[in-house]
């Protein structure tokens, strides 16, 4: 998809605080700047690829390797999944964690609330590429407010007269110090499926991580906390509308299969994911709405 680049900036940009950008190796994205934190935005997939509240390394991580290019995932930032988060679940052609992320949104709103706080909305809604996928009429709305806190919902909307089942996720990827140097809070004593082994199981101390981790935790509302003993920060994951959360870091073995990821960069990212999966899954009454909403703040 093609956008209008001057157009965008005519009907949306905040002067010195939001701007599209179309660079020349990469796909055309929104850069924000306010009192609070800078950030950037894809159009395509409507991804935050960073969030970097002031003073501070960013909160986010993205491959050295992503792909930048239509109908291909970037690795990193927040992409959405929807409306099925993991494998389709009776068609394995299609891809991997719905296509929302695999297509490009528009802006429907921008505006800046306060001088450290900056909104933004993206719609995605059925249309004939869609409707190839997944034969449901819908609308897709996402908003971010980038501020002192990152605060980021998808809307998912059902435009049928039939109930329409969903999974979803906000798939975030964040930057860390060190793998073997963080610990993950919040999680204790919460049931979780392995999705490496399809087991259930649970534990009564933070996450350490020393393999790979692929896991679904179950019933789940509540915060998560990423401790970073090097960096001195938690970042704290807070939730709406979801009751269950993955925790993943593919290691080495899993690194070295993905193309569009270093093999060494597991090292620097762990995802934490605000998730409607697996049991989580969502029914949605005729032209009614579900939203799935993550905060993401800086604790030091
Ligand atoms: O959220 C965890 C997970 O489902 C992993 O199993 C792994 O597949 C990861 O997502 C990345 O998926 P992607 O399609 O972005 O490569």
């Amino acid at each position: 998809m093609t956008y209008d680049i001057a157009e965008l900036n005519e009907k949306y940009r905040i002067h010195n605080t939001l701007t599209f950008v179309s660079e020349p190796d990469t796909l055309p994205a929104i850069y924000i700047a306010n009192d609070a934190a800078t950030a950037k935005i894809s159009l395509h997939g409507a991804q935050i690829l960073s969030y970097t509240p002031r003073y501070h390394k960013d909160i986010l991580w993205v491959s050295k390797k992503s792909y930048f290019a239509d109908g291909k995932p970037i690795r990193g930032g927040i992409p959405i999944c929807c409306p099925w988060f993991g494998a389709h679940p009776s068609d394995s052609k299609l891809p991997l964690h719905g296509f929302a992320r695999l297509f490009s949104w528009n802006v429907i709103d921008t505006k800046a609330i306060d001088g450290d706080t900056t909104r933004i909305t993206f719609e995605l809604c059925d249309n004939s590429n869609t409707k190839q996928l997944w034969p449901y009429d819908f609308c897709f709305t996402f908003t971010a407010i980038i501020g002192k806190e990152l605060h980021a919902a998808l809307t998912i909307q059902n435009r049928n007269n039939e109930p329409v089942t969903i999974t979803a996720a906000l798939h975030s990827y964040f930057n860390i110090s060190d793998i073997t140097k963080i610990a993950i809070h919040g999680l204790e004593n919460v049931t979780y499926t392995d999705s490496l082994t399809g087991e259930k199981s649970k534990e009564n101390s933070p996450i350490i991580i020393n393999k790979e981790i692929d896991r679904v935790y179950h019933d789940f509302s509540g915060d998560c906390m990423i401790d970073d003993s090097v960096l001195y920060r938690t970042i704290k994951i807070s939730k709406e509308g979801s009751n269950s959360t993955v925790v993943w870091n593919p290691w080495i073995a899993k690194s070295e299969r993905m193309p569009d990821f270093g093999n060494d960069e597991y090292k620097t990212m762990i995802c934490v994911e605000t998730t409607n999966a697996l049991d989580d899954a969502v029914t949605i009454k005729p032209f009614e709405s579900h939203t799935l909403a993550t905060c993401i703040e800086l604790k030091l």
